[in-house]
């Protein structure tokens, strides 16, 4: 396997970065995870937006420009002739000395991108659903750690994630502070009831493939909704699905025990997932090797 690391494809295992990198030491730095689809990358140029404008917030400058980033994801997918992979985009804010202020950090950003493969759920949970739970850690608050940072710092999301698998459960939905829906550890939320998709319109990551399930939605004449989500409204939706880059979209059947639906994946969540396939083979940037 080739990684990509600061202008070089090398090996996995000369894939490495200083201790001192400040990624590594205060999870600095921000990064993407993007899909393509036989050869052609999903919505890169989003990716590459959201990733400079997490940079842009952290005052991280990767000097490469969104073309070059763009160039690099190819370039890495081309050496591992990967046809349908996942990647990882990472750019750290680079070597500095133990303490928090980046402007002791000498060294130029690490920027790094592997191509490999994931699978975030089991594949049987794609066709009979899958169940979460609600639980007690919340999003940070957009004052704090904004939701829509793509930062390597993950411990909330992590933190969410551990107490749903403590208790049997794959995914866990992180609620906002005063008690909406926020969105699970790596998805965003999606219910669906009386003709209208809804999803939380704040206090979560603005989704590239929420975006893309909005516009299929809005294409086959589904009234879409943003907006406020209480878990009243969730365990009462005739449908309930997560989309997200690594799950794609996956059905969801309980929330908190409760039975979505009629507990098995609904005709407008197979709609938008047969439509989110056709968009994947023809939406992207192409590439070949
Ligand atoms: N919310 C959060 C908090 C995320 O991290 C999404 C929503 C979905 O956004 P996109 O743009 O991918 O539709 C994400 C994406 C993982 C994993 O292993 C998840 C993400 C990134 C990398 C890995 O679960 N996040």
């Amino acid at each position: 396997m080739k990684i990509y690391l600061n202008g070089k494809l090398v090996d996995k295992r000369e894939a490495k970065v200083s201790v001192f990198d400040h990624g590594f030491l205060y999870g600095d730095g921000a990064f993407e995870g993007i899909r393509s689809y036989n050869c052609r990358v999903f919505r890169l140029k989003e990716h590459i937006d959201r990733l400079y404008e997490t940079m842009h917030t952290l005052m991280i400058d990767p000097h490469l420009t969104k073309k070059q980033m763009n160039d690099v994801v190819l370039a890495t997918l081309r050496a591992n002739k990967i046809k349908d992979g996942y990647i990882r985009l990472i750019v750290s804010r680079g070597e500095g000395d133990l303490g928090l202020d980046p402007r002791k950090c000498f060294g130029r950003p690490n920027v790094i991108c592997i191509t490999d493969k994931i699978t975030l759920y089991p594949p049987e949970l794609y066709q009979q659903g899958m169940a979460i739970i609600t639980v007690p850690t919340v999003k940070n608050v957009p004052n704090a750690l904004n939701p829509q940072l793509k930062s390597l710092n993950y411990l909330n999301n992590i933190l969410a994630k551990m107490e749903a698998t403590h208790c049997g459960y794959n995914e866990a939905v992180m609620l906002e502070e005063n008690g909406y829906i926020g969105e699970c550890t790596g998805d965003n939320v999606f219910i669906y009831k009386d003709g209208v998709l809804s999803t939380p319109h704040l206090g979560r990551l603005k989704g590239i493939t929420a975006a893309a399930i909005l516009e299929l939605a809005a294409k086959i004449k589904i009234k879409v909704f943003e907006g406020y989500i209480t878990r009243h409204e969730m365990y009462n939706a005739g449908e309930c699905f997560l989309t997200g880059t690594a799950a794609e979209l996956i059905p969801i059947v309980k929330v908190d025990g409760r039975t979505i639906g009629e507990g098995r994946p609904g005709p407008v969540t197979k709609k938008l997932l047969d439509a989110f396939h056709q968009l994947t083979k023809k939406d992207g940037v192409k590439y070949s090797f």
